[in-house]
């Protein structure tokens, strides 16, 4: 199995490039993200417990996504890998992912990390805002809720996968196209290795 992690803050493209990379690599695509607005689109218990939180821009609790990533692994026996988006996003869901993949017999081979200034970051998620329903896009006040749990949080998941030597930063502005040819370097690098 060959499993990745795309990592960087809100709006840094992790979304964006998934789909292309799934598709090139025939990975399982699990985003907690999506996961999370399928169960608020389902009005489900897990939802409804998890709204509030994502409408203000706030992780929500490690157990509920562990849970959830622990349920989807299972679901999906038959696959070449796992790319992983938007999650791990604090240090105990990365321990967890370590543990879930071990039991598996498998482990993360690389995190590649988009890096994005947070200017760009606004500006984009903004602009998403007016074009898609994602109400956490349309209030600067959550979109920098979002950007200082990155910081406070999330970025420590680097340093995690750092200690290990998984970690490739990828410059993540400019052209879509371009930051996905850096991605597909470093994976088929990664692969050959
Ligand atoms: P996510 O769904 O993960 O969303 P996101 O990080 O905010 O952004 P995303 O990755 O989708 O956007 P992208 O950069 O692709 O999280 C939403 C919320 O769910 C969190 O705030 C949290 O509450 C909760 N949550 C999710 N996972 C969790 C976890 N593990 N633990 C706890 N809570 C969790 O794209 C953004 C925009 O940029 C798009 O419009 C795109 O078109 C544009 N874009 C992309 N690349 C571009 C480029 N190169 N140039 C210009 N624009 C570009």
């Amino acid at each position: 199995m060959f499993n990745l992690i795309l990592f960087g803050p809100p709006g840094s493209g992790k979304g964006t490039q998934s789909e292309r990379l799934i598709a090139k690599y025939g990975l399982k695509h699990l985003s907690t993200g999506d996961l999370l607005r399928n169960e608020i689109a389902g009005q489900t218990p897990l939802g409804m417990a998890v709204k509030n939180l994502m409408a203000e821009g706030k992780l929500v609790p490690d157990e509920i996504v562990i849970e959830m990533i622990d349920a989807a692994i299972e679901n999906n026996t038959r696959v070449n890998g796992f790319l992983f988006d938007g999650f791990p996003r604090t240090t105990a869901q990365a321990e967890a992912l370590d543990k879930l993949l071990a039991q598996k017999g498998t482990e993360i081979a690389i995190v590649l990390a988009l890096q994005v200034s947070q200017e760009e970051l606004i500006k984009r998620l903004l602009n998403r805002g007016r074009t898609s329903d994602r109400s956490d896009d349309v209030n600067e006040e959550v979109i920098a809720a979002r950007i200082s749990e990155y910081e406070k949080k999330t970025a420590a998941v680097a340093e995690h996968y750092k200690k290990f030597g998984k970690v490739e930063y990828i410059k993540g502005e400019g052209n879509v196209d371009d930051i996905f040819d850096l991605l597909c370097k470093e994976i088929d690098e990664k692969k050959v290795a």
